[in-house]
């Protein structure tokens, strides 16, 4: 398993709408583990192909926090929330992409999903708690679409710099 380099805001990349997938791979299902490879390591609860520059329809996740709970990775090919509920949940998100940055969004509490899993087969689940937040995270991402994104401008532009100046100091 290979850890991928993953982008950092602000990037174009990020920005894109990514393509659906057709015909599930080898290399897909190779992509897919060194996904959750660098999720782990990072560590986080989620990525996205964009977060490493692939723009194909494809979020792992595994949200499980429990002290010595078994993990649970999940791969989803074309994830589609099929429902949401009324009722709203509120966090204090984080992306590997803004790294050290949190803020509050609101989104629906519970979402069904319908996926194709590695196993080629066609999935349909309802989360909630993290799991709900962290799989419309993901998919924004396939959307081009950032948590900071639903903040309001002067807050999102300030992110967007203090990132600009982090980059800038990377680099050197
Ligand atoms: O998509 C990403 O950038 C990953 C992101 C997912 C996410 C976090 C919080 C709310 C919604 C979606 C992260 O994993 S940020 C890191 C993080 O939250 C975390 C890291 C270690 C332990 C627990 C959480
Ligand atoms: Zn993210």
């Amino acid at each position: 398993m290979t850890i991928r380099n993953i982008l950092l805001h602000p990037d174009p990349r990020l920005k894109k709408i990514a393509t659906p997938i057709v015909d599930l791979s080898d290399e897909l299902r190779v992509l897919a583990d060194d996904m959750l490879a660098t999720m782990y390591e990072a560590p986080g609860i989620g990525l996205a192909a964009p977060q490493i520059g692939v723009l194909e329809r494809l979020i792992v996740l595994d949200c499980v926090k429990e002290e010595g709970a078994d993990p649970r990775p999940v791969a989803m090919f074309n994830p589609e929330i099929t429902a949401s509920s009324d009722e709203l949940s509120v966090y204090d998100e984080g992306c590997l992409s803004i790294p050290e940055i949190y803020a509050e969004v609101t989104r629906p509490a519970e979402v069904s999903v319908r996926w194709m899993g590695l196993d080629g087969a066609e999935h349909n689940e309802t989360f909630d708690g993290l799991w709900a937040t962290c799989v419309q995270h993901e998919i924004d991402h396939l959307n081009g679409k950032l948590f900071i994104d639903y903040l309001k401008p002067l807050k999102r532009q300030m992110i967007t710099r203090k990132m600009q100046k982090l980059k800038r100091e990377l680099a050197r």
